[in-house]
């Protein structure tokens, strides 16, 4: 099938022009100046998709999600199958899930099970980074056997959730010494979850128990502290790339800043619900209504800097990647797990639909150019995770992997809407000024005017490279 999306204007992390682009079977086979593609008549078999007013843009690259994820004694709502549907609903087209190894278990059979649950249910592409809960000799020597074989080529630990995914200072070395061995990347939560228990326990025999207190005994300093020392760890491992996921705080962002000023490998990410979510409004909802709201890193107080610090570090590149952290558990019986003691919360906020049209809200609102939407959602992260340039950018070659994004389209999210397995929205009642009008992944429509047009097992697994960011 050849496909030609005709009349647009291409939006690629590098600029904005007009052009029509033609799709050959999976990839993409050529841009061509407006009117200079191949006719109806001169290609058979050739579908055209009238692009005029419209975007054109790479599929969404979601770079963090946790479809199924074992967590709070359930397990997150979303399957492979819902998760990814969601997501080509929202305008990804891959996702990069997390594999877990627990303490105690096998770094292999974590990944074994990763694929179980994808294989064959997923939408659009994917692949895995691999959580290590427990860095011991085996999973060292793990990691370098899913580098060279397994196509995962990133490894997240956690700094919070002692006895859950937990590595002290020690592990975290031994790892940051391995992934500078074999060229990986380090992704870490970065929280002082040690800390973090205390004022938990001390809040909760103060009879602190609503959904407030889970925010407010997890101060913004100690995502900072955690973040300063991930750094430094970085560091005397010999400048491990290092990853930081779901930054929602000034004070760490501002850690982040000044090691890349200094030329270290330091990135970090962000996510829509500390772009636009507060402790206040949402974790501070009455009653147990906040309960929606609990994720790690919590949602950050309105009356701080951070929201504001957010977007300019997403414009100044020291937030490379806006990625969702995807964790949805539905309000009844998941998150009412929690009732009573904030603690018991399942940590997670859905949004793997929303992300494409959220940060698109920013272009809207002065915050973010064109370009680097595309950059933030797809661009980097393809780079970023060795993807690139199979995904991530509209060039010859290139999977056609496409977005049609309509800016004079109106999206609401609402429960009502969404296509993500999860009974309330995080964004209930969110106007976005602009709408996903198709969506293409490997040369296949999957979404045509809010229509589902895909089919589950579409999605290939996709073994990564190494980072295009590192030497
Ligand atoms: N944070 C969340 O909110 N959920 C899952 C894991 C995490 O780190
Ligand atoms: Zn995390
Ligand atoms: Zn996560």
């Amino acid at each position: 099938m050849t496909l030609l999306i005709r009349g647009g204007t291409v939006v690629t992390s590098t600029g904005t022009h007009a052009a029509d682009v033609l799709v050959d079977g999976e990839t993409i086979a050529a841009l061509f100046a407006p009117g200079f593609g191949p006719s109806e008549t001169e290609v058979s078999d050739i579908e055209v998709i009238d692009a005029t007013g419209k975007y054109v843009v790479p599929g969404g690259i979601d770079a963090h999600t946790h479809m199924e994820l074992p967590f709070g004694g359930t397990f997150a709502s979303d399957t492979f199958d819902t998760g990814t549907k969601a997501a080509a609903f929202g305008g990804t087209t891959t996702i990069i899930d997390f594999a877990v190894q627990r303490t105690g278990e096998n770094v292999h059979e974590g990944l074994a099970a990763w694929h179980g649950k994808a294989d064959g249910n997923c939408h659009i592409d994917y692949a895995f980074h691999m959580i290590i809960g427990g860095v011991d000799d085996d999973s060292l020597k793990a990691m370098d056997a899913l580098v060279d074989h397994e196509g995962v080529t990133s490894f997240k630990l956690f700094m919070a959730y002692p006895g859950v995914f937990y590595s002290d200072d020690g592990q975290i070395l031994r790892a940051m010494q391995k992934a500078r061995e074999n060229g990986s990347m380090i992704m870490m939560h970065a929280e002082n979850g040690i800390a973090i228990d205390v004022l938990i326990q001390q809040a909760l025999s103060r009879g602190e128990t609503d959904p407030i207190h889970h925010g407010l005994t997890r101060p913004s300093e100690l995502e900072a502290e955690a973040t300063r020392r991930a750094i430094s760890l970085a560091k005397v491992a010999g400048d491990t790339p290092l990853y930081i996921v779901h930054m929602s705080a000034s004070e760490a962002l501002a850690a982040v800043a000044q090691a890349r000023d200094a030329g270290h490998n330091v990135f970090a990410e962000t996510c829509p619900q500390y772009l636009y979510l507060t402790l206040e409004d949402q974790l501070g909802a009455p009653g147990f209504e906040g309960a929606k709201w609990v994720c790690s890193t919590p949602l950050r107080s309105k009356h701080e800097s951070h929201q504001r610090d957010l977007w300019r570090g997403l414009r100044s590149n020291d937030l490379a990647i806006v990625s969702t952290d995807h964790c949805p558990f539905c309000f009844k019986d998941q998150k009412e797990l929690g009732l009573g003691d904030f603690s018991k919360i399942p940590n997670g906020i859905g949004g793997v639909e929303h992300r494409v049209d959220l940060l698109y809200q920013g272009v809207v609102d002065g915050k973010l150019s064109l370009e680097r939407w595309v950059e933030t959602i797809a661009t980097t992260p393809a780079r970023m995770f060795g993807l690139y340039p199979r995904k991530g950018v509209i060039a010859p070659g290139s999977d056609a992997d496409i977005v049609v994004y309509d800016p004079d389209g109106r999206t609401t999210i609402s429960v009502e809407t969404h296509h993500m397995n999860m009974d309330h929205s995080a964004y209930e009642g969110y106007q976005i000024k602009g709408k996903v009008d198709t969506v293409i992944s490997r040369g296949t429509v999957v979404v045509a005017s809010g229509e589902y047009l895909g089919r589950k097992g579409h999605g290939k697994y996709l073994p990564r490279g190494l980072s295009s960011y590192l030497s």
